[in-house]
């Protein structure tokens, strides 16, 4: 890059953009003006891109949700040039971090989910894989999480009402989706991809619903204004907001227009262009040579036939030669064994979107069902298998048939997919299942988050290969007994809670000692995830602080946060606790310098960036067998914490890799949960175990306030006193209390030990090669993509 070009054109663009002199300008026209130049600077390379791989095998991603985050820092990281430009703007007094903080998240995903796809596109892209991104461009994000008197409020994500400096509208790709009441118009956004460093860019499409015709002049012409506008919000009301549910299905109407809407806006892209570009001896047969659709989970699986109705009506193809084609070009990830989440659409529903995929689901159906018999199947032995059962369309069973793979995301995960989730299947067709262990990207989550750690790795490694193969890290072994190096470690560790203790005096407005233990949970509120597990302890060890404050302690800062979904009761309750034990421990002069509680608001990608650096120990203690993988763990280990964790997802894999002695494993094991299913009763462990009846009667004590939301109650009953036919603590909270409460006083002894404690923090990120994503993104693309 010529810096002096790129000032001059960054100084011309913000004037051309503002009409304003440089002094005049704002943070919003700098950040702004600096998207511009930066598109520039690539336009050439993805135009190059774009070209050189029309008539090429692609992979493309179909995904619901793209958890982006912020692309400023990342994009100048991928691009090599971050510290020119940084330099650059404060040669012209501009403050990097200032403009920086103008970016607002793109917040187009749930959690895990929807930033593994963001990890995907970039790990792609610098494995120079050719990969294409399909999902949806929601004009509102995920919810801003507010706390308010301890309560999440949920407030609006108009992320773009600014403007968007990182997307190019295509409208000549324009696409029309026909629903059965309603035919709108799908305008493609283009993201650019970059690889790390290699002049690669993939596309990252996103589609935004709007009117078909802008006006309806009919209703213009007859003074019907309203009928009009009416018309245009009901067409943009499908991209609107992204449905804020994790781990529980959505069956509204209008999520499954949404799903439809961006699965047929894209398959008539790729049919149209391969139409456009194969076209002097058009074989639709070979289409599945050219194309792979890989879905992430059952939210893009209407696809499915979506490719079959455009082969079928619109292509003149038989459909049995399209079923063909199309089971040649879908694979399907699965993310999750929770029922709940696991999505079915009631026939109605379907019909009233998309009446024709809901035929070819049935014909698709009645051949599966016809195969079975004439295999000798009895109707009751195929029931499992059926696509559509009591009027209701399985989704899983769907993609399963029709795809050549399914994959899990963790080898548990895939395990208990095998042996349990869709064990019928497997029986059937073992050579479909396979396992392909989540990642995450090592530019954004260490070298752009995480500058420290990232140049003295540089500099003790030598060079900074370990950015492209995360395997190298392996190599800070040599390191493990040298003193000098392990006090490094701990320095950059410090110096980056300090970090996070400024930023969290100034957002949340509760000062922590960066002396303490950092001990950090952060994920979605969820049961299963058992956050309030850490709080129960949390009561229970500030209990024993009050009652014996000379106990030899490490002062610990618990850090939790996370989005609960609205309409889930319980998760906003363990919200409200997490916020009240904070509020009456921080104000406790007997311990508040020895323990400290934040809930930590608006947890997103932005904030993790803050959060993972700075971490002593990383909390992932969900139920064994609940968490299909995790990724936040991997962040953490490769940031250099320690995990805290039972034995589920990749936690295990992290185990494994990094060695159990270097980490903190409790908890009971799945066989020994799936054993005592039937026969769990947690009375049991409340009256037997002291520190248990301590915590939970806490909640109902008076001690902690709800403000008469009765929610400490619900929290109460879900774990003792269970309501209405409910199983008492399905999660198995008060069998692991015990189990954990020792793990973390075997924590806070040897923390003190600040030597043995590095040792184990640089294992652990010797050992997080595995967890990049670029590992795992040449995975799919050797097994499964073929690429
Ligand atoms: C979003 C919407 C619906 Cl309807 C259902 C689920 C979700 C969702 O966000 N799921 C999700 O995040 N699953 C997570 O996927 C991660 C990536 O594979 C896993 O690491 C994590 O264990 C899993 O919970």
């Amino acid at each position: 890059m010529n810096k002096n070009k790129f000032m001059e054109s960054y100084i011309e663009n913000l004037q051309r953009i503002t009409l304003k002199n440089f002094a005049e300008t704002s943070d919003k026209d700098r950040y702004f003006a600096l998207c511009d130049t930066i598109m520039e600077l690539i336009n050439q390379e993805w135009r190059n891109c774009k070209n050189r791989t029309r008539r090429s095998r692609k992979a493309y991603y179909f995904s619901a949700e793209f958890l982006v985050g912020r692309s400023l820092g990342n994009n100048l990281i991928n691009l090599g040039i971050y510290d020119e430009v940084k330099e650059i703007l404060s040669e012209i007094d501009i403050d990097f971090e200032s403009i920086e903080n103008f970016e607002d998240d793109a917040a187009l995903g749930n959690g895990g989910l929807g930033r593994l796809a963001a990890c995907f596109m970039d790990s792609a892209a610098t494995q120079k894989l050719d990969m294409y991104g399909y999902g949806v461009r929601y004009r509102e994000g995920l919810f801003k999480q507010k706390i308010e008197n301890g309560f999440q409020v949920e407030g609006g994500d108009h992320w773009i009402k600014d403007g968007d400096g990182w997307s190019i509208r295509v409208e000549s790709d324009s696409k029309i989706v026909k629903f059965r009441d309603q035919t709108v118009k799908a305008v493609p956004y283009d993201m650019p991809m970059l690889g790390f460093e290699n002049e690669q860019v993939n596309t990252l499409r996103l589609w935004q619903a709007e009117p078909f015709e802008e006006f309806d002049f009919s209703y213009f012409n007859n003074f019907q204004y309203d009928k009009a506008v009416e018309e245009k919000n009901r067409a943009e009301d499908i991209t609107r907001v992204l449905y804020p549910n994790d781990m529980q299905r959505e069956g509204r109407v209008l999520r499954l227009k949404q799903q439809y809407f961006f699965c047929s806006a894209s398959i008539q892209d790729m049919v149209s262009k391969y139409k456009r570009y194969f076209d002097h001896d058009l074989q639709f047969e070979d289409f599945s040579k050219y194309h792979i659709i890989q879905l992430n989970d059952t939210h893009p699986i209407i696809a499915i036939p979506e490719l079959i109705r455009v082969l079928v009506d619109e292509n003149g193809i038989e459909f049995e030669r399209a079923v063909e084609i199309t089971k040649n070009t879908f694979a399907f990830t699965n993310h999750t064994v929770l029922q709940e989440a696991l999505e079915s659409w009631p026939k109605d529903i379907m019909l009233e979107v998309c009446p024709r995929c809901f035929d070819i689901i049935k014909k698709l159906n009645e051949n599966l069902v016809k195969e079975f018999k004439e295999k000798g199947l009895s109707e009751e032995a195929i029931d499992p298998y059926r696509i559509i059962r009591f009027d209701q369309v399985r989704m899983a069973n769907l993609a399963i048939v029709m795809s050549k793979s399914v994959n899990g995301v963790a080898k548990l995960h895939t395990q208990i997919l095998k042996d349990d989730t869709f064990k019928n299947w497997y029986k059937l067709m073992p050579e479909k299942f396979n396992n392909k262990t989540n990642g995450i990207t090592p530019r954004r989550w260490l070298v752009y988050s995480n500058i420290k750690l990232s140049n003295f790795i540089t500099e003790k490694l030598g060079s900074d290969d370990w950015k492209y193969d995360l395997t190298k890290l392996k190599d800070l072994e040599k390191y493990l007994d040298d003193e000098k190096t392990l006090e490094e470690i701990n320095q950059i560790k410090f110096e980056n809670k300090k970090e996070l203790a400024k930023y969290i005096l100034e957002n949340e407005g509760i000062s922590i000692n960066p002396n303490s233990i950092f001990d950090i949970q952060v994920k979605r509120i969820h049961e299963y995830k058992r956050q309030h597990l850490n709080l129960l302890h949390i009561i229970n060890l500030y209990h024993k602080l009050k009652k014996n404050p000379d106990m030899d302690f490490y002062p610990t800062t618990f850090i939790l946060g996370g989005k609960a979904a609205p309409g889930y009761f319980r998760a906003k309750a363990i919200i409200k606790l997490a916020n009240e034990i904070a509020r009456v421990i921080n104000n406790d002069e007997e311990v508040n310098d020895k323990i400290k509680v934040v809930f930590v608001n608006n947890y997103r990608v932005s904030y993790g960036e803050k959060l993972f650096p700075a971490a002593d120990i990383s909390e992932q203690i969900s139920t064994a067998g609940k968490e299909a993988s995790g990724t936040g763990n991997m962040k953490f280990m490769l940031n250099g914490a320690l995990t805290l964790g039972t034995y589920d997802g990749a936690n295990i894999e992290i185990f494994e890799n990094a060695g159990v002695e270097n980490n903190y494993l409790f908890g009971a094991k799945v066989e020994e949960l799936n054993e005592i299913y039937d026969s769990y009763n947690p009375k049991e462990f409340y009256y037997k175990n002291e520190d248990i009846k301590d915590a939970v009667d806490t909640l109902l004590s008076g001690e902690l306030n709800d403000n008469d939301s009765y929610m400490f109650l619900d929290i109460y009953n879900c774990l003792i006193n269970p309501q209405g036919g409910e199983k008492a603590d399905t999660y198995f909270v008060l069998k692991d209390f015990e189990d954990y409460k020792k793990t973390h006083e075997k924590i806070n002894k040897e923390y003190s030990d600040r030597l043995t404690w590095a040792r184990k923090s640089l294992k652990n990120i010797a050992n997080a090669g595995y967890f990049s994503s670029d590992r795992t993104i040449l995975e799919y693309a050797k097994d499964i993509w073929k690429l």
